[in-house]
This record gives structure tokens, C-alpha cells and sequence, in this order.
């Protein structure tokens, strides 16, 4: 450990961590990393089902057909969530449990599954924040083209109108999106995840049409959600990205532009990224964007997620790198250097100071918006020890992060909550089970859960708040 660590480490153990009034506290998961139950109650396949069966995809032949088990364990997740003291917690709904096509009418078992774990949040003070899309698509839309199709992106707002007709009395935030740059670029540029296709020309397209589904979205549920103080939002995953040598700004733009501009200047700022379009024009002339797209996009949220979890360091190389499918289209000659810094469990370098930097530099570009940490966590290999899992080193980590959030918040970043990836241990995707984010483990033999000391500490991070009060106020 360097100074710098072990006084950081040190600083996990200050038991007073206070955030603003109003500041929400709590967990996050996804649908298919942890509801199992993929073929019940006329659920349909999703991309993840397909890719997760296709031999040699995920690590060990992984899958998410049982997963964590979520799906018939509503109550004793929620009681946990409770006993944890969650202020909030943001789940996602699985599109194919809804519509297991992606069209046409609602398959009301899926919308009861969601129904009673909103009510069940609510009857126990937790505010529920829903995600409508992480990450399965409905296996038979990818067969019709997948994101790089356009009519996927009003497909998603017919189903963005039929959740918020069916929940939108009860749900105090509304996301349309997790980490669009995922689904695009790993989905269709490298390949790493479902549907695992690798065209440049796809993934960018598929980019474009993940943004169109965000503001067709948003129309759409501001025209079926009842409930007039419900909040709207999207998640951006964010990489900080550090200098090396003289090269690195050029490599930062490239990949500043590729990863953060593709999304936020068409969703804030109405306008495509020149800089992402110059580096691009290799691929396309991005005339698959079309004339009043840009205003469909460019709808107002009230909160944007970011999902942290590392920084990269960055530089360019004299040549083009290999050519095996890259998550970055048309800048193959940025290299990401090795971190000499400490790692979690997914090689990931522990930055916390990245996340106080993009706290502060977002909130200068858009200070009108507030802002949440929609996940940010680690994998470490934890051990079970007679019924513990003594997790200092994810202590550690969120405590950083927590003192890096409140760092920005003291230089006046609107910094309104926090939420720990991930409540509960899960299928992490290409990885399968074999990284671990929970601050709940499970036993994938006994799907029994356990509270990890990281669990137990985000409690008491809970409990010595000066006094909670929900996101929204419901009436
Ligand atoms: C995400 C991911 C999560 C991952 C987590 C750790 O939104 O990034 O959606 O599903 O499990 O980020 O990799």
C-alpha cells in the first residue's frame, strides 16, 4: 500500500459520512443478472439468452436461466433491502417479461412481477427508480435487425408507453437506459456481448438508435406516467481517462468522444458530436441520422445517472493496432496503458479521485442537471468464513468513492444519490458468476444470501444520515 492508500483506507474507517438533505442512499441490480426464472410466466428470450446458451460466449457456459433466483424471492430480497435500511433501490425491468416478442400487448404476469416489487418497495420506504432497458433486448427484435434497425427504437417506446400506463402511479424515477454505449459498442462492435456481432457500421448505427429509443421514450412515458412528480433520467457509463505522454489528449478526445459525446451531446445538447463524426468518417457519414432526429432526442431529464467504476489511462500508437473486433470503432490506434494501480477482482484500477473529477466536470458543462450515482461498486474474490464475508477491501473501495462523491459535493456538484452496484452478487455477463460485485453474497449452490461486512457498512452509512426523506414526495 502507498501513503496515499493507507490514509485513504484509514479514512474507511470515519464513521460520519453526511450527505445533503435529500440525498438518496441504496443498491442497484439489473433484470437478467438476477431474476433467473427466464422461461417463466411467458417471458420471451432475450439477447442474453441466445448469447448466454452459444457455446464459448460467457466464462464457464454461464447463463442466466436461474441466476440469483430474484424472480421467486421477491419478499426475502425485499426484506433484506429493508433490514439494510435502502433508501432507494434502482432495478430494471426485462423487456421480453413484458412484451416476449418486443410488440404488441402486455403480458400481464410480467407486469405483476414489477407491480409487487414496487409495492413492496414502497410499503417498506424504499423509493423504487426503474430502469427500462438493461441490456435484453427481446431476442426476436434482434432477429429483425437488432438496434441497428430503426423500428427498434420505436418498438421501445410503445413499450416505454405500456410501462408507464401500467406503473407509472408508483415509480418516483423513470431511467429509459443503462450504459447505451455497452449495447452498442460491445454488443455490435466487439462483440463481447449479446448479441455479439462485429461491425463497426452496426454498432455506430445501433448507437444512433439507442438514442432515438431514449427520446421516443421519454415522450412516451410523460404521456402515460400519472404521477406528475415522477423524475425521468437516463445512466451513462463514464471512463475517466488519464494522461501518459504527449499523445495522450489526442487518445482522450478520441475516446471521450466515442464513449461520453456519442450519447450526451444528441440527448443534452441536441447535436451530433464533429469530433466523433471526424473520427468516424472512415466507417460512415452518419446519414442514417435523420432530419429531425436530433429534436426527438434532445428531450429534458431531470437527473442523469452516471455509472463509475475506474480510469484509463490512454495514449495513441504509431500504428493501428491489431485486427481483432475493438469496442472502439475507428480509433484502433489508442492504446489503454496498464494501471500500475491497485485493482479489484476485474483488473479495473481503483481510481476515486476520477469520480470527484467527472462529478465536477459534468456538473460544470451541464449545471443545470442534477446528478446521481447510478452504480458504482467492485468485484473482489471474497471468502465465506461460518456464515461472513469479511470484505474490507470493498469497504474500502466504496469509502473511497463515497469521499471522493462527497468532495465533489463540497466544491458544489447537485449531487443527489448514490447506488451501490450491486445489492446482490449476479451473472456478470460475459464473466458469468465467477466476479462477484454484491454487498449481499449468494451461494450459487443454496442461493442463500449472506450480508457481507459491505453490506453491513452501507447500513451504517445509512443510519447515521441525519434524517432521510424520499426522492420524490408522493402524494
Ligand atoms: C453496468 C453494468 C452492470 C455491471 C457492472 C459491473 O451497468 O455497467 O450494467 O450490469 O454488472 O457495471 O461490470
Amino acid at each position: 500500500m502507498s501513503d496515499a492508500q493507507r490514509d485513504l483506507a484509514a479514512r474507511s474507517e470515519t464513521p460520519r459520512r453526511i450527505f445533503p438533505p435529500g440525498f438518496v442512499l441504496g443498491a442497484a441490480t439489473a433484470a437478467y443478472q438476477i431474476e433467473g426464472a427466464h422461461d417463466a410466466d411467458g417471458r420471451g428470450a432475450s439477447i442474453w439468452d441466445v448469447f448466454s446458451h452459444t457455446p464459448g460466449r460467457t466464462m464457464g457456459g454461464d447463463t442466466g436461466d436461474v441466476a440469483a433466483d430474484h424472480y421467486n424471492r421477491l419478499n426475502d430480497d425485499l426484506d433484506l433491502m429493508q433490514s439494510l435500511g435502502l433508501q432507494a433501490y434502482r432495478f430494471s425491468v426485462s423487456w421480453p417479461r413484458i412484451q416476449a416478442d418486443g410488440s404488441g400487448p402486455a403480458n400481464l404476469l410480467g407486469i405483476d412481477f414489477y407491480s409487487r416489487l414496487i409495492d413492496g418497495l414502497r410499503e417498506r420506504d424504499i423509493t423504487p427508480i426503474a430502469t427500462l432497458y438493461h441490456w435484453d433486448l427481446p431476442q426476436a427484435l434482434e432477429d429483425a435487425g437488432g438496434w441497428p434497425e430503426r423500428d427498434t427504437s420505436y418498438r421501445f417506446a410503445e413499450y416505454a408507453s405500456i410501462m408507464g400506463n401500467a406503473l407509472g402511479d408508483r415509480v418516483a424515477m423513470w431511467t429509459t437506459l443503462n450504459e447505451p454505449w455497452c449495447s452498442a459498442f460491445m454488443g455490435y462492435a466487439s462483440g463481447e456481448h449479446a448479441p455479439g456481432r462485429t461491425d463497426d457500421l452496426a454498432a455506430l448505427t445501433a448507437s444512433h438508435h439507442l438514442n432515438l429509443a431514449h427520446g421516443l421514450a421519454l415522450s412516451a412515458l410523460r404521456d402515460s406516467v400519472s404521477d406528475p412528480s415522477a423524475q425521468y433520467s437516463v445512466t451513462l457509463n463514464f471512463h475517466g481517462l488519464e494522461p501518459v505522454d504527449s499523445t495522450s489528449p489526442e487518445a482522450i478526445a478520441r475516446i471521450d468522444a466515442l464513449t461520453h459525446r456519442t450519447f450526451l451531446d444528441p440527448m443534452l445538447n441536441g447535436r451530433l458530436s464533429d469530433r466523433l463524426v471526424s473520427d468516424t468518417q472512415g466507417i460512415t457519414d452518419w446519414s442514417f441520422v435523420e432530419p429531425g432526429d436530433l429534436a426527438l432526442i434532445n428531450q429534458p431529464i431531470d437527473v442523469l445517472g452516471l455509472n463509475y467504476y475506474s480510469s484509463d489511462e490512454v495514449r495513441m500508437r504509431d500504428h493501428a493496432g491489431d485486427d481483432n473486433p475493438t469496442a472502439w470503432p475507428g480509433s484502433r490506434n489508442v492504446e489503454f496503458v496498464p494501471t500500475r494501480r491497485s485493482r479489484t477482482a476485474m483488473g479495473w484500477g481503483i481510481v476515486p479521485e476520477g469520480l470527484e473529477t467527472l462529478l465536477v466536470s459534468l456538473s460544470t458543462e451541464f449545471p443545470d442537471l442534477p446528478l446521481m450515482v447510478t452504480e458504482n461498486g467492485a468485484a473482489f474474490d471474497d471468502v465465506e468464513e461460518r456464515g461472513a464475508v469479511h470484505d474490507e477491501d470493498r469497504v474500502a473501495y466504496l469509502s473511497q468513492h463515497f469521499d471522493a462523491a462527497l468532495r465533489a459535493i463540497d466544491r458544489g456538484v447537485d449531487l443527489r444519490g448514490y447506488l451501490v452496484w450491486s445489492l446482490i452478487d449476479n451473472f456478470e455477463w460475459a464473466l458469468g458468476y465467477a466476479k462477484r460485485f454484491g454487498i449481499i453474497r449468494v451461494d450459487y449452490e443454496t442461493l442463500e444470501r449472506t450480508v457481507k461486512d459491505s453490506g453491513t457498512w452501507l447500513a451504517d452509512v445509512i443510519s447515521s444520515q441525519p434524517r432521510s426523506r424520499p426522492l420524490v414526495e408522493h402524494n
